[in-house]
């Protein structure tokens, strides 16, 4: 088989790149290594920034998004008792979106789907063949079926366990890592949401946060530990455990119900430099992971892919390689700026193991500045909305 550009990895990343290509009639093929139903099953993120609801109008897949998500103009912070709201209308003009990671996958099957794509599901070992030469190629398996596609491009969206990011030689990738000693135990549960905007949480018994993905639908989260399983936790446990991390009005409003999905997951910073190794671009988790905590996975992975789309776009409709050869570069500077972000946005919140009594205190004195600094406040919007592209 050939294509124009081969797609490794069926999440956002690799179905917005391919339907974004498909509308500028750029051919790709997606590989994925699961079911499209297991991909659809992973329950994530929350929180779209404006940028990726262009990309999503710009690939013809923004009228489900737009008639059933949720603008929020804001947010609340809450620390003990205490809880305030942080206006992104009023900061910063904009607003983000509410509506699950699910959503926006299923709408980007759906189109590649009516609009004939190629996705291959249930692949094995796929592996990446001359990405440093002008005609690269991917070798797969698909029902034992030895399977190969010439390309152009490869573009490695694989997620932070997929392959693409080994491709690149160990004396060419520098890589940054950050493990938190904590997770998140995650629960989705058909009740209405405590509140209309999400609670980001700092407790002395560590982080909550009170998100939803629509009137019915909540979706909440518990800082816990490392050597917790889902399984450790009953759901009563998890209620009374989110309500006492939350202030004592809101706890009294909380309408629980059986989970519908509970999981547990890490938390790391990540980044693997460079992002482009010659005929190869790494895309989202591929090659960053940041810790949930400021909703910027998803939206990062969509950044990478508004930079590669359009430098793939110059190189096709122009033939110039400018948008390709400085894809990594500037991939990477939003990708550093999102890190910090998160990782500021998770130290504010969270209780950590070894933090002194020193620095709660700091913790509070950043979350009091925040409460009362107008300055502080548009820094943590303008973050939070997105940053530009
Ligand atoms: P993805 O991991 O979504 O997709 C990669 C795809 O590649 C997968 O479908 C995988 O099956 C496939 N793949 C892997 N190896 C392959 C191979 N060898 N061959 C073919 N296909 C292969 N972000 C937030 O903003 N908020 C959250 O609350 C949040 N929660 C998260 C919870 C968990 C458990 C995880 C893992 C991530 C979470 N994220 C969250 C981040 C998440 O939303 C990612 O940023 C987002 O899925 C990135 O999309 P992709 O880069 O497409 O990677
Ligand atoms: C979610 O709704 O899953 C969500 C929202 C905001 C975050 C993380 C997760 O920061």
């Amino acid at each position: 088989m050939r294509t124009q550009v081969a797609i490794i990895g069926g999440g956002p990343a690799g179905l917005l790149l391919s339907q974004l290509l498909h509308r500028r009639g750029i051919d790709s093929v997606v590989l994925e290594r699961k079911t499209k139903e297991y991909v659809l099953g992973r329950i994530r993120a929350g929180v779209l920034e404006q940028g990726l609801i262009r990309l999503m109008e710009e690939a013809g897949c923004a009228e489900r998004m737009h008639a059933e998500g949720f603008t929020h103009d804001g947010t609340q912070i809450s620390y003990g008792d205490e809880m305030f709201r942080v206006d992104f209308a009023e900061l910063t003009g904009t607003s983000v979106m509410v509506y699950g990671q699910t959503e926006v996958t299923r709408d980007l099957y759906a189109a590649r789907e009516a609009a004939g794509g190629k996705t291959e599901f249930n692949v094995e070992d796929v592996v990446i063949h001359n990405a440093d030469s002008a005609a690269p190629h991917v070798s797969y398996r698909v029902g034992g079926a030895a399977r190969r596609i010439d390309c152009d491009f490869i573009a490695g969206c694989d997620g932070f366990h997929g392959i693409s990011r080994q491709a690149i030689p160990l004396d060419v990738r520098r890589e940054y890592e950050k493990i938190y000693p904590f997770g998140w135990l995650g629960v989705l549960s058909e009740t209405p949401p405590v509140n209309h905007e999400l609670i980001y949480a700092n407790s002395p018994r560590g982080f909550a946060l009170c998100s939803m993905r629509n009137d019915k639908l909540s979706r909440y989260y518990v800082q816990c530990s490392l050597s917790d399983s889902p399984g450790d936790w009953t759901d009563r446990a998890f209620w009374e455990e989110l309500k006492r991390r939350i202030p004592a009005a809101q706890a009294d409003q909380l309408v629980t119900g059986p989970s519908i999905e509970k999981s547990i997951a890490p938390l790391r910073s990540f980044v693997t430099e460079p992002m482009r190794w010659g005929r190869l671009f790494l895309c989202g988790d591929a090659a960053h992971i940041v810790p949930p905590t400021g909703a910027k996975g998803l939206n990062t992975a969509a950044s990478d892919v508004h930079y590669l789309y359009n430098g793939l776009r110059d190189f096709y409709e122009n033939g110039s390689s400018r948008g390709i050869d400085s894809y990594s570069e500037n991939a990477l500077k939003r990708v550093w700026k999102v890190e910090r972000f998160s990782w500021w946005f998770s130290s504010l919140l969270h209780r950590y193991p070894d933090q002194s009594e020193f620095d709660l205190k700091i913790q509070i004195a950043e979350l009091e500045f925040l409460r009362s600094n107008k300055a502080a406040q548009l820094a943590m919007a303008e973050n939070y909305v997105g940053l530009p592209y």
